[in-house]
């Protein structure tokens, strides 16, 4: 069954793709919305209506899917310089400073940000939030080596830390590392200051939130 969730995704995908012209380096997100948008691409050259885009996955998932489609893949290495990134996001405040990371691919998903000149953001309307952490967790990317040490300064900052596990296992990204999903009680006062002093710690790889990207959000509607 189609949800009105779903179709304000698609929507929200849509837009985004009407972004893409031919010939552009195209950053590619992972997630289910950006996975809308990924499709969208694929259909949109299949039709001829595109041509000459050259996709910069996010993560081996969103990889494989672009590949089954036929988009041309690259890497940075080869593409350093990314025209437009079309990603997803857990939560939007109202001034563009995004958490992402619950699919995992928060790392990779970071640095093709910064990789590119725009970033567009497709959501829904239920990730809009007034204040970040409020109701979703901050997703922290550590190494496996020494990732317990990280846990009770967070705790000081405020946060409680969760191992993120699957089936009993702990997730590893595509990276091979760890993730600690930090619940904050009433959100995020200061997102600048609990980020910069999580970064700090060594074995921190990244954290989930995505501060002075000035993103695109593209808030899809169930039409
Ligand atoms: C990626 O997928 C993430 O950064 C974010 O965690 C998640 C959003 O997924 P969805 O679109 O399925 O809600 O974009």
């Amino acid at each position: 069954m189609t949800t009105s969730q779903d179709l304000a995704k698609q929507d929200a995908a849509r837009r985004a793709v009407d972004l893409v012209r031919s010939g552009m380096v195209l950053g590619l997100g992972t997630g289910s919305t950006a996975k809308l948008a990924v499709d969208e691409i694929g259909r949109r050259l299949a039709a001829g209506d595109l041509h000459d885009i050259v996709g910069v996955p996010t993560s081996e998932a969103t990889e494989r899917q672009a590949a089954a489609l036929g988009i041309p893949l690259s890497t940075l290495d080869r593409h350093p310089r990314v025209e437009l990134t079309i990603d997803g996001a857990d939560e939007v405040d109202p001034h563009g400073r995004l958490i992402k990371g619950g699919g995992g691919a928060l790392l990779r998903e970071k640095i093709v940000a910064t990789a590119s000149r725009r970033l567009a953001i497709v959501v829904d309307a239920s990730k809009l939030v007034e204040r970040l952490g409020a109701t979703f967790p901050v997703p922290i990317e550590v190494t496996p080596f020494g990732w317990t040490t990280h846990l009770d300064p967070i705790r000081a900052l405020g946060g409680e830390p969760v191992l993120r596990a699957r089936d009993g296992t702990p997730y590893r990204t595509d990276g091979g590392n760890l993730i600690l999903d930090v619940t904050f009680a009433g959100g995020l006062a200061d997102p600048e200051g609990v980020a910069a002093a999580i970064r700090a710690r060594p074995g921190v790889v990244e954290t989930g939130l995505f501060l002075g990207f000035s993103p695109e959000v593209i808030v899809g509607h169930a039409r």
